[in-house]
């Protein structure tokens, strides 16, 4: 059994339904979802001129191998309706995996750790809250160390799951 770091993303539609939806889907086809953030409000980073963003991370305990756990996220999703846009552009739904056990991976389909979890707030501000000791298998930082290098300005917590 392994275990996986998720982040969620929804900054169109029912953000809120669509991230609950999304944790309930993880739970049905992933595995035990042992820890839920609470959801944030966020600026959307990278591509600024989009609608906020609704952000929360959760825990999954998983018999996925990291490939198969990333073409599970896809199927949830697609089957939420997710059309190919843009890159880093609006969204009903983005799943991705932070992190995985202590794996470190990079090959053209998937790069574990997330390759900029550790410069976006709206990821280590609800990760803090779920994995306070989860270390970077790269830098050894917890997502705590991680976010005080981070400029959180702007995200508010909306409420819990
Ligand atoms: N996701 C992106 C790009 N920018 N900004 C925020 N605030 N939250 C996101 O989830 C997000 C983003 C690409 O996945
Ligand atoms: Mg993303
Ligand atoms: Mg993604």
């Amino acid at each position: 059994m392994s275990r996986a770091a998720l982040g969620l993303g929804s900054n169109k539609g029912d953000r809120l339904a669509n991230v609950r939806r999304a944790v309930a889907m993880t739970r049905e086809r992933i595995g035990a979802v042992t820890a839920v953030s609470d959801v944030f409000e966020t600026p959307p980073w990278g591509v600024a001129v989009q609608p906020r963003f609704l952000n929360a991370c959760l825990v999954v305990e998983t018999e996925l191998p990291p490939h198969g756990l990333l073409s599970g996220l896809k199927e949830i999703e697609n089957d939420m309706g997710r059309l190919k846009r843009g890159k880093w552009g609006p969204r009903e739904i983005d799943l991705d995996i932070l992190l995985y056990d202590d794996v470190q991976m990079s090959d053209s389909d998937l790069v574990i750790p997330h390759p900029y979890m550790h410069e976006r707030a709206f990821v280590l501000l609800p990760l803090s809250e779920i994995a306070p000791d989860w270390r970077h298998p790269a830098s050894g930082l917890l997502a705590s160390e991680m976010l005080e290098k981070n400029n959180a300005d702007g995200i508010i917590r909306i409420t819990s799951m």
